[in-house]
């Protein structure tokens, strides 16, 4: 163990991240999946000393991929450091090698071998209309490949709003007749929202499962309690009261100190789930609301129709 953990830090100092670096990382990964602090060392054990890794099979439908880049662009984890650390990726088809029917062939050995054991992430929405035929891999439709895989999978993570809930996809007309994979399947999925979703919920849903044996719990919209229990309001630095005759924030600077509320420009921060304010994005850099745009409900069933014609007040 102990020998493997060396192993692990050389070669994250290797690539230029410290072993105090690291684990910054960790605690605020346990802060953000509502453990205590005294889950910090375990979290650590997840990634320098795993004692499984999962096979993991990831499939891409409709969508833009702009998930797997914010997975692969995020300043921590670094992706070859911590999530292909913890994970063993059979399939996926951005980053792999192989390509063609070299690929199909993996895919397939990946699913036979390791039935029912298996972690599916998918990204995209699948389109179910005239038998799904506005959408195809290697001359099969989402709609066969995701009844065929799916649920020979121990789980599957729904990586983004287009495979949680039909996302860009599934925006009027929808001419393909795009749908979420759980309604196009008719299967429960584990739902992490967002476009892009934060890198940091997929990692904590993955650390859930490895270190507590279970997936975390849900709402019921399939999405882990920890990420997106609290509105984006609920949490915004921006919210604001009037006393004394001015607007100050709920944290008690003056509002023009933190930047005024959005609401009147379309904010959809009261009626969206997700921890944006909290954990934010590139390495809790900033995130949309602090950057100084509404929050556009992203991460929402029914983005985009509910959401849209943005910058109109609800
Ligand atoms: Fe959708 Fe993801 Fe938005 Fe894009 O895979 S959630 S369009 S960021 O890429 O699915
Ligand atoms: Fe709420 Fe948006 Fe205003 Fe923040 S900016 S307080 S999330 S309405
Ligand atoms: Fe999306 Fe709103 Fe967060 S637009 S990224 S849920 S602030």
């Amino acid at each position: 163990m102990e020998k493997e953990k060396r192993n692990f830090y050389e070669r994250l100092e290797q690539k230029g991240v410290s072993r105090r670096d690291f684990m910054k990382y960790c605690s605020a990964l346990t802060a953000t999946m509502g453990l205590s602090a005294g889950y910090v060392s375990k979290v650590e054990e997840v990634f320098a000393a795993p004692k499984e890794r999962p096979p993991v099979v990831w499939l891409h439908f409709g969508e833009c991929t702009g998930c797997s880049e914010a997975l692969l662009r995020s300043v921590y984890p670094y992706p070859d450091d911590l999530v292909l650390e913890i994970l063993s990726i059979e399939y996926h088809e951005t980053i792999m090698v192989a390509a063609g029917e070299q690929a199909e062939e993996n895919l397939h050995a990946a699913v036979k071998k390791y039935n029912g054991k298996f972690i599916c992430v998918v990204e995209g929405a699948i389109s179910t209309k005239d038998g799904g035929i506005y959408g195809k891999v290697a001359d099969r439709t989402f709609l066969e490949i995701g009844k065929d895989i799916c649920p020979k999978a121990a789980a599957v993570i729904c990586l983004g709003t287009c495979s949680s809930y039909g996302g860009v996809q599934a925006a009027k007309p929808n001419p393909g007749g795009y749908k979420g994979v759980g309604d196009a399947l008719g299967i429960k999925t584990v739902n992490v929202p967002g476009c892009p979703p934060n890198p940091v919920n997929f990692v904590g849903t993955v650390v859930n499962y490895l270190l507590l044996g279970k997936l975390p719990a849900l709402d019921n919209l399939g999405r882990p309690l920890f990420a997106y229990g609290k509105t984006i309001h609920d949490q915004c630095p921006r919210r604001s009261h009037f006393e004394n005759d001015e607007f100050v924030t709920d944290f008690g600077a003056p509002e023009a100190a933190l930047g005024y509320c959005l609401y009147k420009v379309g904010c959809r921060g009261p009626e969206t789930y997700n921890n944006c304010p909290t954990v934010k994005f590139q390495g809790g850099t900033s995130w949309p609301v602090q950057a100084g745009h509404p929050c556009i409900g992203c991460s929402e069933p029914d983005f985009w129709d509910k959401m849209t014609p943005f910058y109109q007040e609800m």
